[in-house]
């Protein structure tokens, strides 16, 4: 608790203790505030060499305050003799948010450089009103720079981040430049070797944010730990006069509070409240609540409930719960592109609704914030996850450090997301010591900055050896997290379907289990027998032979199959078939439902039935 308020203070602190940033601000409840969008048009160069970054002497131009030169000055020549080699404004634009992979058909492939630039005005509504740059998100790493000052350079490909301008804007003919570089590294987060396309870009919105002098600069309202009827807030102001009032209420229930922010300007609260309705996927109840101060006001609507585990059960608001859930990556199917709007999150968990979900697993990375918002409206749980993924440097510490920031920036974005109950540190991970231990810390990190949502990790599964119908689960890792969860593929990976039939298991857990992923890959339209690798009836095989095997396993929690929709990715080439495209959607890449979607469907209309479904 301590430690995550230091880091909502301290913004440049924190930052200072992460070699990846320079002076980035925490803004939390970005929708909440007074902004101007960037998004749009932005001009763009493709640098493949980095011409724009760099010197002939491999140097970069910015190494210095004074920036030498290079693309981020966005420079014009002054006049006929003056030599400059590129230029902004007769350069071709790409949209942001979005891709470049899906814009323009010569970067559908393209990992490297891209310059972005946007020019935009400002009109303050007050002389000492602040103003900040916020970056939804920009794969993988971003330098950004205004009016040919550098404002930082933020490195992880799916967390927001922000910097000061006060002092750096004109009212006129402002030049932000973004340069963003998508190039895989052995020692980044996630490392070089994945399952998803590596998309390029400034995929999420990028917004100017104006504050008072001193504001809120974030919050965090929960139930105070324990309780059903106390809500417990905790809000942050950022400025030179901190220790003043702050208030807080909820409309809707009737209640307020006002506390002094401490020196470090922390107000705390605890408001009583008899008959709060609780959250729950049946009842998504979201409460208005109102955060001000003298000059700064936040209004958000947020939703109650606990979540728990006892032996092998998982209690949402004390009752047992089963999750009927599905795996979704961030990918807006029809398109082939990156998914970040409100309209891509509608389309995404519509369709998980019409499958009988009231839980997604959001694979495998933080997606963008509209995902656990429209989640919290439409009643769907969510896993959230950090992109700790396959393989990754175990014993370097930047990479930690890399991994516990990514970590952090979403669990201070998503915090008041009464949907979110699940933070998952990692996704198929070898088990080693040296691993379990840079897990350890991840989960650690997790709990230190929020004690109130269930730790996991999708975890891998071993068979006996000699015997390759008994599957164990007994990572060492298994022993930190609240559940027991782990990816496994009988019938795809794993022999053919009827060997599920046949696998029994041993866990060596007493923790709910959790399937965090099943399944196979199926060409939408192509049938055959069930035999026939990549028909659909092949796929719903697996499924409907799965479901029953998971039954018999004790403790069976829930599930999230691979996945909601096929989804580009680069390792899966086999012509006429994959063509670029993992197949294990049960929805295809045209938008139609492939069989295995009515198996599932009925068997999570089943499991509702059955009156688990709180
Ligand atoms: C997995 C991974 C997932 C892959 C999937 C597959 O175990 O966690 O990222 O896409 O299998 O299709 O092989």
């Amino acid at each position: 608790m301590k430690k995550y308020l230091l880091m909502l203070v301290a913004g440049m602190a924190y930052a200072a203790a992460v070699p990846v940033a320079r002076a980035e601000v925490v803004l939390g409840d970005i929708f909440a505030r007074q902004t101007t969008s960037l998004n749009g048009k932005w001009n763009v160069i493709v640098d493949p060499y980095d011409t724009g970054y760099f010197d002939y002497r491999r140097q970069p131009y910015d190494a210095t305050t004074k920036i030498s030169g290079g693309f981020s000055l966005d420079h014009h020549a002054k006049d006929k003799s003056e030599l400059v080699e590129y230029n902004f404004d007769t350069s071709p634009t790409l949209n942001v948010p979005g891709d470049w992979n899906s814009q323009d058909d010569k970067l559908f492939y393209y990992e490297g450089s891209v310059w972005y630039r946007r020019k935009f005005d400002v009109k303050k509504s007050a002389p000492d009103d602040r103003l900040f740059i916020y970056i939804g998100a920009a794969n993988y790493e971003a330098d950004v720079y205004l009016n040919g000052k550098k404002l930082g350079k933020h490195i992880g490909g799916f967390t927001p981040f922000a910097y000061e301008v006060t002092k750096l804007v004109k009212e006129s003919g402002n030049s932000l430049v973004v340069r963003v570089n998508n190039n895989r590294h052995p020692e980044a987060v996630p490392t070089v070797n994945t399952d998803w396309w590596n998309y390029g870009g400034i995929t999420r919105d990028v917004l100017l944010v104006e504050t008072p002098a001193t504001f809120i600069s974030n919050f965090r309202t929960r139930l105070k730990p324990g309780t059903t009827n106390i809500i417990e807030v905790n809000a942050q102001l950022d400025g030179a006069s901190r220790e003043q009032p702050v208030k807080v209420s909820f409309p809707s229930l009737k209640i307020a509070a006002e506390a002094k922010a401490d020196k470090d300007g922390v107000a705390r609260f605890e408001l009583s409240t008899p008959n709060l309705m609780l959250w729950s996927p049946e009842s998504p109840v979201l409460n208005d609540v109102v955060i001000s101060t003298g000059a700064d006001e936040l209004k958000d609507r947020v939703g109650f409930r606990t979540i728990a585990t006892r032996g092998t059960d998982i209690l949402l608001n004390g009752h047992k719960v089963f999750l009927r859930g599905i795996c979704i990556h961030e990918e807006e199917p029809l398109a082939g592109r990156r998914a970040w709007s409100e309209a891509d999150a509608r389309e995404l968990l519509g369709w998980a609704k019409e499958l009988g979900c009231n839980f997604v697993r959001l694979a495998h990375y933080p997606h963008n914030e509209h995902m656990a918002r429209v989640a919290d409206e439409m009643g769907i749980m969510c896993w959230e996850e950090t992109p700790v993924y396959w393989t990754i440097q175990w014993t370097n510490a930047e990479t930690l450090a890399n991994a516990q920031k990514q970590l952090g920036d979403e669990i201070a974005r998503d915090q008041n997301r009464a949907s979110v109950i699940i933070w998952s540190v990692s996704n198929e991970t070898p088990v080693s010591a040296p691993r379990t231990k840079f897990l350890k810390s991840l989960v650690d990190e997790a709990r230190a900055l929020d004690g109130t949502r269930l730790v996991s990790a999708a975890m891998e599964v071993r068979s006996e050896p000699g015997d390759p119908l008994h599957k164990i689960v007994d990572d060492p890792f298994g022993e930190y997290t609240d559940l027991c969860s782990f990816n496994q593929y009988t019938g795809w990976y794993d022999g053919t379907p009827e060997k599920i039939d046949r696998i029994h298991w041993t866990i060596k857990y007493n923790k709910p289990v959790f399937i965090s992923e099943f399944g196979a890959d199926a060409q939408r339209g192509f049938h055959a027998d069930a035999l026939t690798r990549f028909s659909e009836e092949y796929q719903a095989d697996v499924y409907k032979r799965t479901l029953p095997m998971l039954e018999k396993i004790p403790g069976f929690s829930g599930c999230t199959p691979w996945i909601l929709c096929d989804f580009r990715s680069p390792r899966r080439m086999l012509p006429g078939i994959q063509d670029g495209w993992n197949l294990k959607g049960v929805i295809g890449h045209d938008g139609k439902k492939k069989m295995a979607f009515d198996v599932l469907r009925d068997f999570y209309d089943a499991k509702a039935k059955a009156g688990l479904a709180r």
